[in-house]
């Protein structure tokens, strides 16, 4: 076991019933960057991904494309490992539900919620939509031309069977008074409401199995029914991110992971985590997550994203098209985390090109070949500091503070804000220092601007490597600096850039995005 804090980070399991599309992408990059930032931070990360792999949605895909749903299975996670590498996001582990460690785990917390007296047999009669995997009372539904369909717009059907219950009832109270006692357990605070209200509302015990399909992880026979059961999919799937420690079932030495910090997730599954998982974990007499941080939706807006032009919805075609770093750096600065947000060509290549080019770049680009070529290509010297140049070095000291308040909070638009208030902050004292023009009259004086705009670089690298690995690997490439000084732990002063220290001839790291046709200038 590491001496470092463990910090356990998941994302949801995506039904494993269709390919990877920009939502998946988005949940996937921003625990990445969760994940790399505590890592930096000193923490010993677990990172954790998955697939959903049961489920009359599953099976009723896989039949109508005429696959077994394992081998559709297979397909899908295949196409979900090659999005984690496209991506730069891979995780430390993926639980797929057909996996034989995970239906030990989902057995396991079956039996402790079933020891603990809250699971009992009955007969489930309502409406269930296969598309959400979802119960839904009568008083929720909305009926057009005759059909009835859930809140979230997919349509219900009925159901009449036997099924197994969770008493789910029993839980209010408990639920209540952990949100109470836990006020960050569900953020952001608008999501933390509306589940606080749903609750307050009553809860009606769960249908937890279902007979009249069988590809879900079998209940083990009871003298008090003949019918087959197998689990309901959100009890299977919800228990992956324990199974992926080992902690319920003995397996391994993960055990320590758990409970996780941060289960993220978008706005649709908030009822799931926030309400059932809690409630299983608090029957099967295991703690409960820190946190369930949930986003909002992304939705394309802009003819240039739509099919017309060409598919650029896939998440692998909108990596080939601005870039891996570019599209992370979009995704976790354009939208704040928590709410909606659209995506359009035109606000990607505005990012990639106002941000990314012309400030952060030119700022890199034209810094580094004024040392190249007026400091024989290694770390100028720093001479005497001037008020400017302590003040834009303490600037640069400090966003790594604010960028981790912000990220603590899983606000990761805010980090970047911060980073880039400085270097557009950076960018004025270049300006208004101007060393072009002290080559000749003031060349110490030149040194010094070179050196302080040099290492407010290398301060500033270090807190964006979570949001765009690659490039801001490239910047530390540029600057000499080693593998082993990359985490926060180096960031500050004392592990500040050597006088004369060899550097690397400069090259670009972040290019302009060019409209086809478009030529460079
Ligand atoms: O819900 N924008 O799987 P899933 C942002 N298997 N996020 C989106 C999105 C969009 N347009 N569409 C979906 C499931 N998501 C279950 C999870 S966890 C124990 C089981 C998010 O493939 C969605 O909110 O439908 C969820 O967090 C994740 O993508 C997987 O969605």
């Amino acid at each position: 076991m590491s001496e470092r804090p463990p910090y356990m980070i998941t994302t949801a399991i995506p039904y494993a019933n269709g390919a990877p599309h920009i939502g998946h992408a988005y949940e996937r990059i921003a625990v990445d960057a969760f994940a790399r930032w505590r890592r930096l931070d000193g923490y010993d990360v677990f990172f954790v991904t998955g697939m959903d792999e049961h489920g009359q949605k599953m099976q009723r895909t896989a039949e109508k494309e005429g696959l077994t749903p394992q081998a559709l299975a297979d397909r899908t996670a295949a196409q979900f490992a090659r999005m984690g590498e496209a991506l730069d996001a891979r995780a430390d582990d993926i639980v797929r539900t057909t996996q034989q460690r995970h239906k030990a785990a989902a057995l396991e917390i079956w039996r402790r919620m079933e020891a603990n007296g809250d699971i009992y047999l009955s007969k489930y009669a309502g409406w269930y939509s296969v598309r959400d995997e979802a119960y839904y009372d009568e008083a929720e539904l909305s009926e057009r031309e005759g059909r009835k369909f859930a809140p979230t717009g997919t349509p219900v059907e009925w159901v009449e069977e036997e099924s197994w219950f969770f008493r789910l009832s029993a839980y209010a109270e408990r639920l209540l008074a952990h949100y109470e006692a836990h006020p960050e357990f569900i953020t952001p605070e608008h999501y933390r409401n509306e589940i606080v209200a749903f609750v307050k509302r009553g809860l009606t015990d769960l249908s937890i199995s279902r007979t009249t399909f069988d590809w879900g992880i079998p209940i083990p026979p009871s003298p008090s029914t003949s019918a087959k059961h197998v689990m309901y999919v959100w009890v299977d799937a919800l228990t992956n991110y324990i199974t992926a420690t080992g902690w319920l079932t003995g397996e391994g030495d993960r055990a320590h992971y758990w409970p996780a910090d941060a289960h993220v997730i978008g706005k649709d599954i908030t009822r799931f985590h926030a309400i059932y998982w809690p409630a299983f974990l608090m029957s099967a007499g295991a703690p409960l997550p820190k946190q369930i941080v949930v986003h909002g939706f992304l939705f394309s807006k802009g003819e240039k994203m739509s099919k017309s032009v060409g598919n650029v919805v896939d998440p692998f075609d909108l990596a080939e098209r601005y870039g891996v770093d570019p599209l992370r750096y979009f995704f976790l600065r354009e939208i704040p985390f928590g709410q909606d947000g659209n995506y359009s060509h035109e606000a990607i290549v505005n990012r990639i090109n106002a941000d990314l080019a012309n400030d952060l770049g030119n700022l890199a680009q034209r810094s580094l070949s004024m040392i190249a070529k007026n400091c024989m290509g290694s770390v100028p010297h720093k001479n005497i500091f001037m008020e400017s140049d302590k003040a834009i070095l303490a600037e640069a000291a400090g966003a790594i503070d604010k960028a981790r308040a912000a990220m603590e909070i899983y606000a990761p638009h805010h980090a970047l804000a911060e980073i880039f208030r400085v270097v557009a902050e950076a960018n004025r004292y270049f300006a208004s220092e101007e060393p072009w023009a002290k080559k000749k009259t003031e060349p110490a004086r030149m040194e010094t601007i070179l050196y302080v705009t040099a290492e407010t670089l290398r301060r500033l690298a270090i807190p964006l490597q979570p949001f765009m690995p690659q490039s801001a690997g490239k910047l530390l490439d540029l600057l000499s600096i080693g593998p082993d000084a990359r985490d926060f732990a180096h960031a500050g002063e004392a592990d500040a850039l050597q006088e004369g220290a060899p550097l690397p001839p400069p090259a670009p790291v972040f290019p302009r995005f060019l409209e086809e046709g478009e030529g460079a200038s």
